[in-house]
Formats: structure tokens, C-alpha cells, sequence
């Protein structure tokens, strides 16, 4: 059959036109540069893809790609892709490999695993997964069926400590509902960077009236829609959110019905934000009192208000996880908790509905295994969150204490992910043996012991749910690149290996997906039938359900002053306490580092480390850049593309400079995991929250000076 008759052989060809005359096809799956996870249509000719586009009928994407994912194919098919199992050859500093065979490999892990785990004990192993989320529930239950109680994210630096936040003041989080919402309160998030594929629906609610008022240092593409825009300073929101709390209280916008019913403590809190007067909180977060009394009064008095965060601006401080409950806790003062158009409660899971993922990946009880990484110091962080803290991690790896780490087996390591990242590197040089599974021959691969392949998106199955009701089940678009394998694979293949006696695994990733999902009522073979992805039955969530089952804490009700923190020792109230280094709490480091170093704030083009490799990508901003302010700049004689020393009092990186209002004056913004230019070795090892272990990565102290050309 001709699809395109009125085109030529050639003109199809070059246009990469699918259909007969090409021979080229159209495969559904998705993009896994980021956790959007956008549907993307594959052109697949010969077995390659030689086209990406955004999937039109994907109500997540609506057909859209980003920059990041428009680079797919740079990314499948780049010569840093590992393609075989990799054996270092010539001990632990050389960064010579030997290809093997995949039953090589897999005999040798095992092998080395258990030697150590009868050694030491198998909390001496660590089963660690960096960015890639969708093997989780699997490296899980292999840690715990192994017998480590050391399975431990990269969400120890992301969405825990905002979610240990919600769970001292609600027992859960609620989301914003931001279509039926009047009010949008954005703390600290830039979707317009971060999560480019919701932006569609935000501009839609702002059309039809929906209010914004945004927080955050930053101007971000939001701040030209927003009707109030607090520029904080950055650590400061605690204080701001107490502000904001004593306008409402004075002027009475606050609910009195349900704070009176289902909250307590909130004589003590009342009490507390009393000296947060509006000329007070100014002084302390740079907002004028004017706009802080302007955004209490439109977020407690318009009929519904939402408060939207990310998953770490606002935690990513020494502060931050009681500076997230001063935040949330605006939620339930104006009784806008479970309601429509406030902050909803919807089931949480890896696959967005009701799953049985918690007892398939908590496959053996904490009371069962050693103590956890820190569980000691993180009395909170451990009974609150079901996996260990991981920034720790390096600590006792050259302590040996409270037990010797001496193995690690990790998906998608990036030492630069920690605070100090010097140490941690430094420290995975210390393990006995460490394996990473990673894409890309990454800086951390090469400090590995053995290297394995694993495969992207494009070359293996997978199951996303988008929120609320959109899933797919995709199959492989092409041959995996070399002898590369998909994560979940290699779990259960190692499974078999370390002979554990798991049922549920030994029948495949298929059958453990069905077996978590059955609560949905639905399996991965109905989704086959629909290979771009189908709509589910939409679950009805009724509102206000602690009316039923009251609140999930220890008193049943919201927790202004939280009974969990009081037993471990930790102030109840959310108490606003300055950055560990901030010009306030540190003048004398201040009179050196005067400027207030944020970094990490997301950027369109890169995430984390994965993309500076890519050459679409890379070209929208080639040089590491600080972002400085004009004022800043002026002062020490810096323009755009001048080379500088960005220092703190721990170490200094060199890039270039860019002058920009995107910055508050005294704020230089810095993106992190650049590999020439890795801004975590600025920041000491242990300059994290007391409470979640989260490091302090958006409020220090740096300073910039020109680097004169010779
Ligand atoms: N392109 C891209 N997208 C990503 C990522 C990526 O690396 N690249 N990473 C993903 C991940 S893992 C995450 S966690 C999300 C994060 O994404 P977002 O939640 O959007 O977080 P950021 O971009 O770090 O910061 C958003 C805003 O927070 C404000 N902010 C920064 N510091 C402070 C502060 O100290 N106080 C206050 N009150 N506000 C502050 C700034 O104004 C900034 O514009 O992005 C995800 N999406
Ligand atoms: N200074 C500073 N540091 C930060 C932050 C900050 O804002 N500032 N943000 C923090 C936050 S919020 C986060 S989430 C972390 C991100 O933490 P990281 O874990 O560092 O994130 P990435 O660099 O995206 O991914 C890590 C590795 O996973 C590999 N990978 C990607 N996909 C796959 C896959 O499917 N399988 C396998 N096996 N490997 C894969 C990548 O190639 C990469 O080498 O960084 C944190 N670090
Ligand atoms: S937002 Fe961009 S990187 Fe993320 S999944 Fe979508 S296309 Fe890929
Ligand atoms: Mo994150």
C-alpha cells in the first residue's frame, strides 16, 4: 500500500516518513532521561532508531519532548555505553578492564557477596540504587532476601526528607489539586525546568484565573505569570512560612473549626510565630513585609488554596526538614488538607495506584536485620522512611563503625551525588569490592571492581502509571546495545545466583509486576493489547478521609508540635534556626565567603550527570557557569565568560562566570555533577540536616574572584 503518494522514495526517506516504501516503523515506548518518563514514537528502520517523537496521544507529554529527551538517540547509541560486563585488571587505581562473560560475571559477584556476607555479616553489603527508579522494588527484596537491611537511594538527597516533613505533620502529604484550585502557592519549585511535561496544565489553570504565588530566590519562567513573587532568601523558607502563619493568625483568616478538631499543639504554635512579625520575618528572609502580608492574606482568604513544592529546594538545607513542616504546616491552618482544591491524599507507590509494592519489596522485617546505615544518629529518617540514609554512607565506610561496610553492589553510582564528593570517592576505594551497573562508563564505573551494562528504555520492557489513570507496558524497540540487560534482569539473574530461595522473582519480572499490581485489578496483559498506553478505571479518592480514620500519627490529629520528634529529642515546634553557614549564623566565615552559594537549582538541558555527554544538550550551555548577580559581578570587576574561582572554605572549582538577574544579589547559583567542574567538593561531607541526613546543598558560603588570563 502507498501512504504518501504525492512524496518521492527520496523525499520519505529523508523526511524518515514511516510506512512500506521506507521500511521505516513506528515503536511506542518511553523516555527514561528523567522520571517523566514522556511517551515517545520511535522510528525504527533496520533495527535502529533513527527518529524521536513525543507520543500524541500520551496525556502525560501530549506529544511534546524536551531538549533532553529529543537527544535520545545520542544517548542510546553513545561510545561511552558500556557493551560488554567489564573486570577490573591490575588493582584498585588502575582503570584497565577486561571484557567477560556475562556467567563470568555473575559467578564472581556472587562468589565475592557471599565470602564477604559470611565474613561479615550481609549488612557489611550495601545494595544501593542511584536516579533509576523503576528497579527498586527488585533491589529491595534482593538486599532484604540477601539479608541487608542496607538498601539505601539517591532519595536520601531527594523527596524523603519533604515526605518525613508531611508524615510528623500529617502522617501522609497531600498533593496539590491544582484544577480545582483558586490559589497556587509554589514553594520553591521550577516546573518550567524540572518537570517540563506538566507545564501545559499549569498554564491552562493560570488562563482560567488560578493565582499564583511563587516562592524562591530565582526568577524561573513562573515568575512572569505570578501575581506575588516572595524572593527568599535562600534557607530562610521556615522563617517565611512562620511569617506568613502570624498574618493569618492575627487577622483570623486561619480555620478555627478544624484547627480546634484535628489538630494539636497549636497553643504552643500560636505562641511561637508571634515574634515572626511581618518587619521580623523580612528582616531575616530578604521578603518585604508588605508582600509577606500580601501573600498570607490571598493563600488563607481565596475559597481554595494548594501548595505545590519539589522534591528538595526546600530540603536541600541544614533547616530543611523543619522548614518544610513550617511550610506544609500552612496547609491545615487554613484547613485546606484532603479537601478539593487544597491538598489531596492519593495513594503513593512507584505505580501511582494501590499496590502491594511495600510487602513485595520489604520482603523481610527490620527486626530481623543489623541496624541500618546511621540508624543511631537518624532515630527519625529510620522510623519514618523504609530503606537507610545513604550520605552516611561514606562515614562509616572509613569509620568501621558501628560494623565494617566492605561491599557495594550499586545501580547507577555517582560519587558526585554526595556532599564531599572527594570523600565518597575516596571511600568507594576502601570497599573490598564494589560492582556498578550503569549505561555509560561513568567516573564511578572506573573506581568499580566489575562493571555490568544495563540497557535504556528503548531496548527492554517496563511498566509506567502516570498519575492518575494512564499506563503502558512497553516492549523492546530495538536489540540491546552490545550485551547490555535490563535492570531488573540482572536482579533476578544475581537472585539465582546468591541462591535465594525466592518464589515470587525465579518466575520473572512479568509475573512479580502482576503480582504487585493485583490490587488494581488489572495485569500487564491488558496493557499489551494497547502498545501506546490505555486508560485505567479511574480510582475515586474521597475527600477529607481522616474525618474517618483520623490522622496516620501518633495523636490521630494534624501535629503542629510532633510527638515523634519531642521522643527523639529533636524540637517539636517547626523552630526556624539559620543555615549552619549563612552570613547570620557565620560573620566570621562570612568576612571570606560573603556570598550565599545554591546549588543544583535544575536547568532545562542537563540532568544531574547524565547529559553533559550529549552533544545536542551540552551545546545549550557548554562551560560549567555560576550564575551571579549584576551587582555582585560589578563589585569584583566579573562579566559573562569571565573565568573565576568559586570557593568555599572547604575548596574551589574553576568555571565561568554569567551575569544574571536570575540570581538575587549576594546569591551565586551553581549546577552541580559537572565533571569538570563538580561543585560538591566545595561542600563538607557532614553539612546536613540533623533530622533527615539531607545535605545542605542550596544554602553555604562561597566567593567568586576573576581568574586573570596570563
Ligand atoms: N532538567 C532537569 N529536570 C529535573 C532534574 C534535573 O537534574 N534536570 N532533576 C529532577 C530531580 S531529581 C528533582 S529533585 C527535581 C527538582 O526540581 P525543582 O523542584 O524544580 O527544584 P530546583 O530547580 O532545584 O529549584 C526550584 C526553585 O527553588 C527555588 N529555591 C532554590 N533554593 C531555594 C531556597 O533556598 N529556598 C527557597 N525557598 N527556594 C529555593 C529556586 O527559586 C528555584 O527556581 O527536578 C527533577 N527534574
Ligand atoms: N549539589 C547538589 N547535589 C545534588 C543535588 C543538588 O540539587 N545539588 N540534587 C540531588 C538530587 S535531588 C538528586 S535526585 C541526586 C541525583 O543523583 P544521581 O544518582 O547522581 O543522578 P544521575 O546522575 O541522574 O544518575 C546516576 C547514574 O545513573 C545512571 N543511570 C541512568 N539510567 C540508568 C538505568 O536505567 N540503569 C542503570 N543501572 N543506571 C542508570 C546514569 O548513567 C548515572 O551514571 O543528586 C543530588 N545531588
Ligand atoms: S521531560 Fe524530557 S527527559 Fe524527561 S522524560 Fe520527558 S522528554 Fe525525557
Ligand atoms: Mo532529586
Amino acid at each position: 500500500m502507498i501512504s504518501h503518494p504525492d512524496l518521492s522514495i527520496e523525499q520519505l526517506q529523508e523526511g524518515k516518513i514511516s510506512g512500506f516504501e521506507t521500511q521505516i516503523e513506528i515503536k511506542k515506548t518511553t523516555c527514561a532521561i528523567c522520571s517523566a518518563n514522556c511517551g515517545i514514537d520511535a522510528s525504527v528502520k533496520d533495527g535502529v532508531v533513527i527518529k524521536v517523537e513525543g507520543t500524541a496521544e500520551n496525556p502525560a507529554n501530549k506529544g511534546t519532548l524536551c531538549s533532553k529527551g529529543a537527544a535520545n538517540r545520542q544517548y542510546i547509541y553513545h561510545e561511552d555505553r558500556i557493551r560488554t560486563p567489564l573486570l577490573k585488571r591490575g588493582g584498585k587505581n588502575s582503570t584497565e578492564f577486561e571484557p567477560i562473560s556475562w556467567d563470568q560475571a555473575l559467578d564472581i559477584i556472587s562468589s565475592r557477596m557471599l565470602e564477604i556476607k559470611d565474613q561479615s555479616g550481609p549488612e557489611s553489603v550495601v545494595f544501593f540504587s542511584g536516579f533509576p527508579k523503576r528497579l527498586r522494588p527488585f533491589l529491595k527484596r534482593l538486599a532484604h532476601g540477601f539479608g541487608s537491611p542496607n538498601y539505601c537511594t539517591e532519595s536520601s538527597t531527594c523527596f524523603y526528607a519533604t515526605l518525613i516533613a508531611n508524615k510528623l505533620n500529617y502522617g501522609c502529604a497531600g498533593e496539590a489539586d491544582i484544577q480545582n484550585s483558586e490559589c497556587l502557592l509554589v514553594w520553591s519549585t521550577n516546573p518550567f525546568h524540572s518537570a517540563t511535561a506538566d507545564v501545559s496544565n499549569l498554564l491552562d489553570a493560570i488562563d482560567t484565573g488560578l493565582k499564583i504565588i511563587e516562592v524562591g530566590p530565582l526568577i524561573t519562567p513562573l515568575s512572569s505569570h505570578a501575581d506575588i513573587h516572595l524572593r527568599i532568601r535562600p534557607g530562610t523558607s521556615g522563617a517565611l512560612a512562620l511569617g506568613m502563619a502570624h498574618v493569618i493568625i492575627e487577622e483570623g483568616l486561619y480555620d478555627s473549626d478544624f484547627v480546634n478538631h484535628w489538630t494539636v499543639g497549636f497553643d504552643e504554635y500560636r505562641k511561637y510565630t508571634k515574634q515572626f512579625t511581618p518587619s521580623a520575618t523580612e528582616e531575616i528572609t530578604s521578603v518585604p513585609a508588605a508582600s509577606i502580608i500580601q501573600a498570607a492574606r490571598l493563600y488563607a482568604s481565596s475559597k481554595t488554596s494548594s501548595l505545590m513544592s519539589g522534591a528538595s529546594p526546600t530540603v536541600h538545607h541544614t533547616n530543611g526538614v523543619q522548614n518544610h513542616r513550617a511550610i506544609t504546616a500552612l496547609i491545615g491552618l487554613t484547613g485546606n488538607f484532603d479537601r478539593k482544591g487544597g491538598n489531596r491524599v492519593i495513594p503513593s507507590s512507584h505505580y501511582g495506584f494501590n499496590t502491594r509494592q511495600d510487602e513485595f519489596e520489604q520482603s523481610k522485617p527490620w527486626s530481623e536485620m543489623a541496624p541500618r546505615i546511621a540508624q543511631e544518629v537518624l532515630p527519625v529518617w529510620s522510623e519514618l522512611v523504609e530503606q537507610a540514609q545513604a550520605i552516611p554512607l561514606p562515614a562509616q565506610i572509613h569509620s568501621g563503625k558501628p560494623y565494617p561496610i566492605r561491599a557495594m553492589l550499586a545501580f547507577g553510582l555517582n560519587y558526585r551525588m554526595w556532599p564531599g564528593s572527594d570523600n565518597m570517592k575516596e571511600s568507594l576505594k576502601k570497599l573490598d569490592f564494589l560492582v556498578d551497573i550503569d549505561l555509560f562508563l561513568t567516573d564511578s564505573a572506573k573506581l568499580a571492581d566489575l562493571v555490568l551494562p544495563a540497557c535504556t528504555s528503548f531496548e527492554k520492557n517496563d511498566l509506567r502509571v502516570w498519575s492518575p489513570n494512564y499506563a503502558i507496558w512497553t516492549e523492546p524497540v530495538i536489540k540491546p546495545v552490545g550485551e547490555s540487560r535490563s535492570d531488573i534482569n540482572i536482579i533476578i539473574d544475581l537472585a539465582d545466583k546468591l541462591g535465594l530461595d525466592d518464589p515470587l522473582l525465579k518466575q520473572g519480572q512479568e509475573a512479580c509486576l502482576d503480582w504487585i499490581i493485583k490490587p488494581s485489578g488489572f495485569t500487564i496483559s491488558d496493557l499489551k493489547a494497547a502498545p501506546g498506553g490505555m486508560f485505567l478505571p479511574e480510582i475515586e479518592t474521597p475527600f477529607f478521609q481522616y474525618k474517618e480514620k483520623g490522622f496516620p500519627t501518633p495523636s490521630g490529629k494534624m501535629e503542629f508540635c510532633s510527638s515523634i520528634l519531642k521522643k527523639a529529642g529533636y524540637d517539636a515546634l517547626p523552630k526556624y534556626v539559620e543555615p549552619k553557614h549563612s552570613p547570620v549564623s557565620a560573620p566570621e566565615m562570612a568576612l571570606d565567603y560573603p556570598l550565599i552559594l545554591n546549588t543544583g537549582s535544575r536547568l532545562p538541558m542537563f540532568m544531574h550527570s547524565r547529559t553533559f555527554r550529549l552533544p545536542w544538550t551540552r551545546a545549550l550551555r557548554h562551560d560549567p557557569m555560576a550564575d551571579i548577580n549584576p551587582i555582585d559581578g560589578e563589585r569584583r570587576d566579573i562579566k559573562t565568560g569571565d573565568t573565576i574561582k568559586l570557593s568555599t572554605h572547604r575548596s574551589s572549582i574553576t568555571v565561568k562566570a554569567h551575569i544574571t538577574q536570575r540570581v538575587p544579589p549576594g546569591v551565586v547559583a551553581m549546577f552541580h555533577a559537572y565533571p569538570e567542574a563538580d561543585v560538591n567538593l566545595l561542600i563538607e561531607p557532614d553539612y546536613c540536616d540533623p533530622i533527615s541526613g539531607y545535605p545542605g546543598f542550596k544554602s553555604l558560603l562561597c566567593e567568586v574572584t576573576k581568574i586573570m588570563d596570563d
